[in-house]
């Protein structure tokens, strides 16, 4: 963790700015009726879930260049997800993925109670081949037109929420690769057919208290085909399943152009939205970080969630779900975590009374204008007052450098071979 010394010091040198920014931001937004403090308690009780996979190095289907200092192994992840959370007080919560971060449970509980953090989804990445298994997933998982293999991945699946059990985990995320390379290669409709007979029994499976979520993506590793390609499948099998079943969504998993926020306008509208996996991208999956590429289509997004947010039984869940190839994974971390406070904090700014009052009068103009009012309000001084008042920095990357943090596991965590592609 980094020394609560260096993070008071960085603190003390930004806090004067700090206040003024704050309170000049005060007197404007309470020009448009708009009580600062209420914005700044919203996101200090906001938290996003990190992924385990993000705090290392990533990298793509040709080469992954490693950085300095990767974690190990899911202890020095949760180190560094310590970090994360330590200094931006936002991401009070880690998801972990089945098999890489299998260890004894007591351990996990210890480590994340050591670092202040608990644990979020569970995911069962039957997307690719584990050590020791009996039938492999090339070609498929759920879906796959041999039954033994679709039941080693049922299985696989109860396991990861009996694990998930044990260290307070109150979801399942399941996301498969399964599809088809080639037009006639796989029966479409027989194929989903297999899915959703294989969802149904880990379904059965889920505890009272759980939600199932199911992740739809158009395409890769699979490039003809997906057997969850898109939210109208994805919803589908949350229709299929039950109550407890509910679709996420990755915001990367989309043809480009595609209107999310209106996909989540939907799900929310029917009551299946159950989470999200938030990054950015220009043109795939790309994984890049939140708020990168286009910050504005995260604040529609949360245009929408902040709508339905009087809804008691409005409660997805929001995680980050990026890969790092060319940034140290701490900062891209915190850097993504701060944006999706920002959009959150600017959406909660927008005025609805004004807005539906618009909407109404079929003004477009003056509709758009007092949604993007929101947008283009600069909301840092509330995300820094609010990392300050919980105890985290005001400025977390500065505060990150200052410490070391990288150079000094560097010398405990040997490199990492660089050979190969992949994900992680
Ligand atoms: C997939 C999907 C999953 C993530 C894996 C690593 O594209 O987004 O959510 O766990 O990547
Ligand atoms: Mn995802
Ligand atoms: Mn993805």
């Amino acid at each position: 963790m980094i020394n609560t010394d260096i993070i008071a010091e960085e603190n003390d040198k930004n806090e004067a700015n700090l206040r003024a920014n704050y309170d000049a931001l005060g007197e404007h937004l309470d020009r448009r009726n708009i009580d600062i403090s209420h914005i700044k308690s919203k996101i200090s009780s906001y938290g996003i879930a990190v992924p385990s996979w993000g705090v290392g190095t990533g990298g793509t289907r040709f080469a992954r260049f490693p950085g300095t200092g990767e974690p190990r192994d899911i202890f020095d992840k949760l180190d560094d997800c310590g970090v994360v959370h330590q200094l931006t007080q936002a991401t009070p919560s880690v998801s972990l993925h089945i098999p890489w971060d299998v260890a004894p449970t007591d351990d996990l509980n210890a480590k994340a109670q050591q670092v202040g953090l608990s644990f979020d989804a569970m995911n069962s990445n039957t997307f690719q081949d584990h050590s020791g298994l009996a039938h492999s997933y090339k070609f498929g998982s759920l879906s796959n037109t041999d039954a033994a293999t679709r039941q080693q991945a049922i299985e696989h699946n109860i396991d990861c929420i009996e694990f998930g059990q044990k260290i307070g985990s109150k979801a399942l995320t399941i996301w498969v690769g399964d599809g088809s390379n080639f037009p006639g290669q796989s029966n479409f409709s027989k194929q989903f057919e297999r899915y959703l007979d294989s969802a149904k029994q880990i379904y059965a499976a889920l505890p009272e208290d759980w939600t199932l979520l199911t992740e739809h993506k158009m395409y890769e590793p699979a490039f003809y085909s997906t057997v969850v390609q898109d939210w109208g499948t994805n919803l589908l099998i949350a229709q299929q399943m039950g109550d407890k079943a509910k679709c996420l969504v990755d915001l990367g998993h989309h043809a480009p152009n595609v209107n999310i926020e209106m996909i989540v306008a939907r799900l929310k509208q029917f009551g299946k939205l159950g989470g999200f996996h938030f990054n950015d991208s220009k043109y795939g999956d790309d994984d890049l970080d939140t708020g990168s590429i286009d910050p504005y289509r995260l604040f529609l997004v949360f245009n929408e969630l902040v709508e339905a947010e009087s809804d008691p039984d409005f409660n997805p869940m929001h995680m980050l779900d990026q890969s790092h190839n060319v940034t140290d994974p701490i900062e891209s971390l915190m850097a993504s975590a701060m944006e999706v406070q920002r959009a959150y904090a600017q959406a909660l700014l927008v005025d609805r009374a004004t807005l539906y009052g618009f909407q109404d009068e079929n003004d477009a103009l003056m509709a758009t204008t007092t949604l993007k009012h929101g947008f283009r309000t600069d909301v840092e001084p509330i995300l820094a007052m609010a990392r300050l008042e919980a105890g985290g920095a005001a400025d977390p990357i500065a505060a990150y450098r200052k410490s070391g943090y990288r150079q000094k596991v560097s010398g405990e965590r040997p490199v990492v071979s660089g050979a190969g592609g992949g994900i992680v």
